[in-house]
């Protein structure tokens, strides 16, 4: 099912089966249900560090059939170190810039690897994720901030090299199917152009030796153990959205913010459903 040699070559591996449709389904819903019960608070809730909002999404970061994938790559010791929604609704304008991870998040060494979690149909026609197959061998490229409005990036950033498109791959994603990609890969996506929603919940896990520069951010341990100590561990919230989870989820985002947007000439775009590099 999952070829370590293929990633090691590429930089991502794709499709590979994690939830059944249903279950997947059964997500979407309860995501769906937030946006339509509380429209003001979805946007902010469903974005950077979700999972410290929402149990049922912290306990889908520590899901085994993930975390086997992802121990394959980085060993048995993860944390996860952040995780939130690329959520592209119907005939979207939205997409996401040619960029690599690495970029801003302060993360060294770049062992990191992503998990992204399909609970929509993900195909070219919708907006899927498109990587630029090896490009996590080429080191760290300078990025140009952009802050365009309909760009998902936090500051609109994107890599300063010739992207040639025609050697892109479409990570085409049924509903419950996820991607893995390398921190360093050079990826983004197109509008979606389908009736549908386009949604995927990603999550970034780190081995436990990775470390942060730029202040202390906040990390989950999921498997093994963690002799390092270089994050704070966040508290499981302890229900949807409760007081207690807001002020967890506030003070992440401030810690992370901090680093993300250090140096930056504008600041956070405020639509950004995603803080990334
Ligand atoms: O969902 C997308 O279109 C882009 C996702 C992405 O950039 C990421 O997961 O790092």
């Amino acid at each position: 099912m999952f070829d370590l040699q293929q990633y090691a070559k590429h930089g991502f591996a794709a499709p590979l089966p994690v939830l059944s449709e249903q279950e997947a389904g059964a997500l979407y819903e309860r995501v769906a249900a937030v946006h339509r019960d509380q429209p003001e608070v979805a946007p902010a809730a469903f974005a950077s560090n979700c999972h410290l909002l929402f149990p049922w999404l912290y306990d889908l970061t520590l899901d085994d059939g993930i975390l086997d994938a992802v121990e394959t790559i980085i060993g048995p010791n993860i944390l996860v170190w952040a995780a939130g929604f690329f959520h592209k609704g119907p005939s979207s304008q939205d997409f996401v810039s040619w960029h690599q991870d690495s970029t801003y998040w302060g993360l060294e060494p770049p062992e990191i690897v992503t998990a992204w979690l399909a609970l929509t149909p993900s195909t070219p026609e919708s907006g899927c994720l498109r990587v630029l197959p090896g490009s996590h061998q080429w080191g760290q490229i300078d990025h140009e901030d952009t802050f365009v409005d309909d760009n998902l990036l936090s500051r609109g950033q994107h890599v300063q090299t010739a992207v040639d498109e025609t050697a892109a791959h479409d990570v085409v994603l049924r509903p419950g199917e996820m991607s893995l990609h390398h921190v360093r890969l050079i990826h983004g996506s197109n509008p979606n152009r389908s009736a549908l929603p386009r949604i995927g919940f990603a999550i970034r896990y780190i081995p436990s030796h990775v470390h942060q520069s730029g202040g202390r951010t906040y990390a989950v341990l999921a498997r093994g153990h963690d002799a390092f100590r270089h994050f704070d561990a966040p508290r499981r919230p302890d229900s949807d959205l409760s007081p207690a989870a807001w002020e967890t989820h506030q003070d992440a985002l401030r810690r992370v913010n901090a680093i993300l947007m250090r140096d930056a000439a504008q600041p956070s775009k405020a639509n950004a459903h995603q803080l990334k590099d």
